[in-house]
Order: C-alpha cells, then structure tokens, then sequence
C-alpha cells in the first residue's frame, strides 16, 4: 500500500531514494553541513574553489531577511546607492593587513592593464573619496548610505556562507556631525541585528563590544553579534556595527563647516551582515534529517502533500489539497502543494523534511471523510490532526509555536556551553570541553595576545568574542583569569570561525 511508505526506517528509506545525510551532525559536524547545504538545493557546489552557487531555496531567504532590514534603515533616512565593484591600487592602500585576501585584475583580453585594478573586498576606500565631494556644511549630515552588493575575499579555508570568496551583504555608511549621533546609529543597527537573528533565524545572539585585537583596525570601536555552535565549540561574529571615529575623516578630508561657521571633522559609522547569517541558521538549526527552517525565513512554510490510496477517490484528495493551499494563500501563509504524482508520499516526505519546511499537511482518504488535515512538524516531529474550518487559525499559532520553539531550544543548548570561569586552569578546562567562556579580564591587548599564544594548536587559538553589554556583577577585587592583574570586565572568549 502507498499509504505505508512514510511509516519505513528512515535508514532504508534513504537507501531506496538516494535523500538521506549520510554524515550525522554529532558525529560529524563538517561532512554533515557540506551535505546538507547542497541536498537541501541551498547551494550548488561551483569549479572555483570557495565560490557557491546560491540556489533560489537560500536566496528566498536572503531575500526575506533583505526586506526586513531595508524597510527598517529606511525608517531611519538610509538612502541605497550602488558603487562600481573596480578599486584603483592607489585607494586600497590605505587597508593594510588584508592584501592576501585582494583578488585583482591584471588583464583585458591578451593586455595586460598597466594599472592593476581591485575587487572591492569592502568599500570604505570606493566610497570615503565621494563622502569627501559630497558633504560640505552641516546641512549634508547626517549622511546615510546603503548597498547590496558582493565583496570579494580570496579566503584560504573556504566554507559555503560561512568564508566563501565571494559572498552577498549590505554595507552601511554613515557620516554624522556629532559624535553622540553616531553612537547611537551604531545601537540602532546592532539592535537590527539582534533582530535579524533571534526573531527571524531564531538563533539567540550576545550583543557586546569587541576587544582592541579584534575590532576593525579601522574603528574608534567595534559592537557585534555573536552566535555560538555547539556542535564544533565555536563563536561566530554574526554582524558587526562600528564606530568609525574621525579616522576616516582623516585620511579621506571628510571635512564641513559646522554651524559656528568653524570647520570641523564628520564622524562616521560602517555596519554590514553578509549571507553567513543563512550558514548560521543552518549549523544551529539543521538536524540528521536535513535543513531546519524558522517558519519566518521559510519561503514555503507549509507543504500539502496528498495522499493517494489504490483505487480511492484521488480526484477528491487532490481537489481537497489544492482548496487548502488556496485558503492557507489567501490567509497569508506561504504554502505550497506537491501535486507530482511519480513521486511517492515517502519520498515526498523526505524531501521536505530535507529542505528543511516547517510543516506539512497530508490529507488521505481518512482526512477527507472526516474534514480534517494532518499536519507534522519539522522541529519535533509532532503530528496534529486539525479540522477544516479550525485550520487557518491552528495553523497559524502552530507556525508561531515552532518559531519560538527554535529559539528556545537553541537558547538552551547555547546556555548549556556557556561556563563562567575565574582561573586559568578552569579557563583550559572550559576551552577543551568546547565551551563558551565567560571570564573576567583586565582588557589588555598584551594579555589577549598571550591567551593566543598560549592556546595556539591545530584546533585553533582561542580569543575574545565580546565583551557583552549585559554585564554580570563584577565584585571588588576580582581578579583576571589570564594575567592575574584587577578585572575590569566579564568577556567571551573561545574558538571561533
Ligand atoms: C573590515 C570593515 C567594515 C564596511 C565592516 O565591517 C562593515 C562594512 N566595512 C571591514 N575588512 C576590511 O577592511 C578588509 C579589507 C581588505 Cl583590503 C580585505 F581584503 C578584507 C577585509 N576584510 C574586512
């Protein structure tokens, strides 16, 4: 019977239909993500090295997140420009540090350029010299500008979304007249951020400072969301939003005549996210049976799936599943049917279950004469029988239930790696058993440095990931764990991506 096919061990099931992971993801973390990215039709593996394929199913949901943070930068008065991809060497000189990573163009056809000329990898060096054009008086600032573009970074250990050489993001650019201007922008945005990741990947973020090592070398000071992994024991800057300071104004004459009629300095801000947000959700979502989707991200967050039986009334069952998609459209909800009929329900179910779609409906024979749905959950697996005239409204809180449910269960397992230590003892403990270290530390570049040094292997060296915002108690007379000096502050640290 047809109707069986879904009730098969999943294990036999992905012999038969080639869908499965053959990697698990708490056995093996890397082989599992590599796997999933492309079985779940999110990438497509290109003959460049580090350069991915994005595949509409990963762009629905760059797109969603996209419309989300650009109708909010245009609430605050950020315009979207667009400059070339092209830097002149001259200008890129400016960023030291990088050079490895700086792809170039050396010839036009058989000529070879007399002047070689830069992918952008960021664009302070495209844009500052127009800001420097632009801004004359105080009745230019602020000046606020976005784009959505690709950057390119020659990266060495690539990984899809996460360091891949090309990658998409937004770049914001700000020049304001007043330095308290400007941190408040930089709140605003990592507020955004915070946002992006917890309401809509549902991943559970720390908002915090970054330490002098590791903020851009560019920056008064740097602000950032971090994510953790639990699986591989590793942060990941997830965005970051810096206050440039005067140093740009500097080097770029960023100059205006403020109103006094004296000539000052603007002070500038820079903020971007990047698609490494998707390979985030992914790693903290994703389980052995594919992609895990947050129903705010998936661009099919219900999938109708029916469910023929051998000489039953199959034109009422189709006819019942495209009724629904229509009403659950109508109501807002981002569904979808999967009417192919020379695919089998189990491997229907399968093939969702990869792509990672928060719930399916199946409706049977049984559903039809009892004017009911059955819905299943991506997250838990859950099935919950759901009459007709109820179902906008179940599905609806069901949808917001597995949402939350993401969250929460990521937030778990993210507190559970968290270990305060006060040693250094406990602080090699800690980074061993992969955890995200909370420690008091006395915020000298020198003592991150030797932390480095000492923690160097082929795991990597561990290092700071924030000082959070929300600080915990720090007593009197607390003492680093690293150097032994007065603690100023509590700071992640750990290994990171
Ligand atoms: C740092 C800083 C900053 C605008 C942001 O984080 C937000 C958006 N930019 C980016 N950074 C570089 O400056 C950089 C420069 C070169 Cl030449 C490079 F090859 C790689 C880089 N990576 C990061």
């Amino acid at each position: 019977m047809a109707g069986s096919e879904a009730e098969k061990p999943s294990t036999q099931q992905q012999e038969e239909t080639g869908l499965g992971l053959t990697h698990r993801k708490a056995e093996n973390f890397g082989e599992w993500y590599s796997e999933v990215v492309v079985n779940a039709e999110l990438i497509e593996y290109y003959d460049i090295s580090g350069c991915y394929i994005l595949r509409p199913w990963s762009i629905s949901t760059w797109e969603i997140l996209q419309t989300f943070f650009d109708s909010q930068i245009k609430k605050m008065k950020v315009k979207n420009c667009y400059f070339p991809l092209f830097v002149n060497r001259g200008v890129l000189d400016h960023v030291e540090g990088f050079s490895p990573e700086v792809a170039w163009v050396t010839k036009s056809g058989k000529t070879v350029l007399e002047n070689p000329i830069a992918i952008r990898p960021t664009s302070e060096t495209v844009m500052y010299p127009y800001f420097s054009k632009w801004i004359r008086g105080h009745r230019d600032l602020p000046m606020k500008l976005n784009q959505w573009c690709s950057v390119v970074r020659w990266e060495s250990n690539p990984m899809p979304f996460i360091r891949s050489c090309e990658f998409l993001w937004q770049e914001g650019h700000s020049a304001f007249a007043t330095k308290e201007e400007a941190d408040a922008e930089v709140l605003e945005i990592l507020e955004l951020y915070r946002c992006i990741y917890e309401e809509y990947l549902a991943v559970p973020v720390i908002k915090g400072k970054k330490s002098e090592l590791e903020k851009f070398a560019g920056a008064l000071y740097t602000t950032s969301v971090e994510a953790f992994i639990p699986n591989t024991g590793r942060g990941i800057q997830g965005a970051t939003s810096h206050c440039l300071g005067q140093n740009f104004a500097k080097m770029f004459e960023i100059n205006f005549e403020n109103d006094k009629g004296e000539k000052a300095m603007v002070w500038q801000n820079s903020w971007a996210y990047s698609t490494r947000t998707i390979g985030v959700m992914v790693m903290v979502h994703g389980d052995d049976k594919g992609l895990v989707l947050p129903p705010k991200v998936a661009s099919v967050q219900v999938i109708v799936i029916p469910v023929p039986y051998k000489g039953a009334d199959t034109q009422g069952i189709n006819d019942a599943c495209s009724a629904t998609v229509v009403t659950l459209c109508e109501a807002g909800i981002r569904a979808e049917l999967d009417s192919r009929d020379d695919y089998l329900p189990g491997w229907k179910h399968s093939h969702w279950e990869m792509k990672g779609v928060p719930l399916r409906i199946e409706i049977g024979l049984k559903d039809l004469a009892n004017k009911q749905v059955r819905a299943v959950r991506r997250d838990n697996g859950e099935k919950i029988d759901i009459a007709n005239e109820d179902l906008v409204e179940e599905l609806k809180k069901l949808l917001d239930d597995i949402q939350q449910n993401l969250f929460d269960v990521a937030k778990q397992k993210r507190d559970e790696c968290v270990q305060v230590i006060h040693s250094w003892d406990e602080f090699v403990q800690a980074l061993n058993q992969r955890k995200m270290i909370l420690a008091p530390w006395c915020d000298e570049e020198e003592v991150e440095e030797d932390v480095k040094a000492r923690t160097e292997g082929e795991m990597g060296a561990a290092k700071t990931l924030c000082s959070p915002f929300d600080q915990p108690e720090l007593p009197e007379g607390t003492i680093c764990f690293a150097s032994g000096r007065p603690a100023t502050k509590w700071t992640y640290w750990g290994r990171s991506y």
